[in-house]
């Protein structure tokens, strides 16, 4: 019998469940020898900017998320059990300006993905530091992604090094290739081609 709890209402139309955890991404995986060279920057629409180095924000309080995933690329990955930081957490650190609307989450290379700042601020939404238990891989965006489950997992910015509080929205890297600029799972809002 069906249940409100069963996997059927757990996986968006289109979707697929995997066991494995693939890795995507465009461009190279960033390997890192010397932490106190990163930085976590949050600016744009705020009254001041706020820097967090590495040893900083690794001493930020931290939570469990568990939560599913869902990738455009049609693998959903169920019942993940996440260590991270409350975006929260982080906020309270940083102080908006009123016209503050959208965000631009900025990775390593340049690479970034837009979302309204009510997805952002959602408390679903944090910065992931372990998966499962163990200290995110380079390839799963050591030290820290951002993880907004609630929408396909390419709004989810791997190798995060920056926040941009925004008045408009603008699209991100995929968005300006095509992806949909908000990207709703359960409505299937994979792309959007004019
Ligand atoms: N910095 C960065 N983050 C990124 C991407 C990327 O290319 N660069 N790809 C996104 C996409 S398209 C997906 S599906 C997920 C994949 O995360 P995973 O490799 O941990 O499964 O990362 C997202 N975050
Ligand atoms: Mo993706």
């Amino acid at each position: 019998m069906a249940h409100p709890t069963s996997a059927d209402n757990r996986v968006p139309p289109g979707q697929t469940v995997t066991t494995g955890f693939p890795v995507l991404h465009h461009g190279s995986v960033p390997y890192y020898n010397d932490m106190s060279k990163w930085d976590l920057r949050i600016f744009g629409l705020v009254e001041e900017e706020v820097r967090f180095t590495y040893d900083e924000f690794m001493k930020l309080p931290r939570a469990e998320f568990r939560n599913d995933i869902h990738c455009v690329t049609t693998w959903s990955k169920l019942d993940n059990i996440w260590e991270g930081v409350a975006v929260e957490t982080v906020m309270q650190r940083v102080k908006l300006k009123p016209e503050a609307k959208f965000v631009m989450l900025h990775a390593e290379h340049g690479w970034t993905t837009n979302l309204p700042i009510e997805d952002f601020l959602r408390p679903t939404t944090f910065f992931g530091l372990k998966h499962n238990g163990e200290i995110l891989t380079p390839e799963h965006g050591y030290p820290v992604r951002m993880v907004v489950p609630h929408l396909y997992f390419w709004k989810s910015a791997k190798w995060l090094r920056g926040i941009e509080f925004m008045d408009k929205d603008k699209p991100g890297f995929w968005e300006r290739n095509g992806y949909h600029m908000y990207g709703d799972p359960w409505k299937e809002q994979r792309f959007d081609f004019d």
